[in-house]
């Protein structure tokens, strides 16, 4: 185990789980793409400028500023295209195409997961993604928008990086006015805005659905938590929903135990996970996980 890795369970404890394990459940979150170099919400990369991105993924705060906003958006899209996905988004693709009983829940928006080419009927973007685009009023979208800029008002400054303006804190930020941003093109009232989940909106109803209905068919013998803080719900729900046999009615057979193995940069002195059953593994998922699941 390499010294940037500090592992408060036994690899060979896990993989011997692992091989016995028929459903295995991911729980995915920002810190999975770090190893790309996307920055996290919370933690030294989560702050955008002096603006908390939490305060911007609000459908308020897009109503109050829209330019702001997308400009938020527009620079993590030109983020997110200039990243590539890192080992562990293979890891978890090559786990997909392997173990049928895998399912791999989201958080990260970053479109990173696709281009790992992790099989669509076993990844379910809980939060959507930067490259869907949705009207503000009707039920248009274009689900695979990779413009960059994503309109000539928020053309960065330069192919490399974006605008200094939008990284340095001091820099003030030009306005973008509602009118520079484009409209719906099927009813022409709304504006386009990014097909994320924001704070305060619901996650697709069929998808909740589609998920409990797969927590609760059948015991989850592991769920894998990777790079997330579990602050933010319902996402941060499912490793427990699991837990307890889809807490529905689940078939909880008897003996099964359900495994959670936190994959994490801060275990939080190793309590980051709950009873003997668990795993707790510290250090960078983009190295930990091709190991953990080779
Ligand atoms: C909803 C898209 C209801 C936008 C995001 C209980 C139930 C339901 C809702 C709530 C509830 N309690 C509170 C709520 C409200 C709210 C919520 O959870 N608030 C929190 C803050 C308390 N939830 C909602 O609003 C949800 N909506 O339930 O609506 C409803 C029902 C009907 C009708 C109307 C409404 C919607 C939530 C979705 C928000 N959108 N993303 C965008 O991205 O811009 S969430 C956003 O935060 C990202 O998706 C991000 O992934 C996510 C969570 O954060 P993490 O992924 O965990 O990232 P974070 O930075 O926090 O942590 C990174 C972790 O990685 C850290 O632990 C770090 O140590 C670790 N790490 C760092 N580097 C590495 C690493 N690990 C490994 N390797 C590394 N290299």
């Amino acid at each position: 185990m390499p010294p940037s890795i500090t592992s408060y369970s036994s690899i060979s404890a896990f993989h011997a789980k692992l091989a016995q394990s028929k459903r295995i459940l991911a729980v995915c979150g920002a810190g999975l793409s770090a190893a790309s170099g996307l920055p996290t919400f919370r933690g030294a990369g989560g702050l955008w400028r002096n603006h908390d991105a939490m305060t911007l993924a609000t459908p308020e705060a897009f109503e109050a500023d829209p330019g702001l906003v997308w400009m938020f958006y527009a620079y993590r899209r030109h983020m997110a295209l200039k990243a590539k996905p890192n080992p562990a988004h293979y890891a978890l693709a090559e786990l997909a195409r392997r173990r049928p009983g895998f399912m791999c829940l989201s958080q990260n928006v970053d479109n990173l997961h696709v281009r790992a080419s992790h099989p669509s009927s076993q990844l379910k973007l809980l939060h959507g993604s930067l490259f869907a685009i949705k009207c503000t009023e009707c039920s248009w979208t274009d689900p695979n928008n990779t413009l960059d800029p994503f309109c000539p008002s928020l053309a960065p400054a330069s192919d490399d990086s974006p605008s200094p303006a939008l990284l340095d804190p001091k820099n003030p930020l030009a306005h973008v006015p509602r009118e520079e941003l484009p409209r719906c093109p099927e009813c022409k009232t709304g504006l386009q805005r990014p097909g994320v989940v924001w704070f305060g909106e619901a996650l697709d109803e069929q998808m909740l659905r589609d998920i409990d209905e797969w927590i609760a068919r059948e015991q989850v013998d592991m769920v894998l938590v990777v790079g997330t803080s579990g602050t933010v719900w319902p996402a941060a729900g499912f490793a427990e929903q699991a837990r307890s046999g889809g807490g529905k009615g689940g078939k909880k057979q008897g003996g099964t135990t359900t495994s959670v193995v936190t994959v994490n940069m801060e275990l939080d002195g190793g309590r980051g996970y709950l009873s003997k059953n668990d795993f707790g593994f510290e250090g960078d998922a983009g190295e930990l996980l091709p190991k953990l699941l080779e």
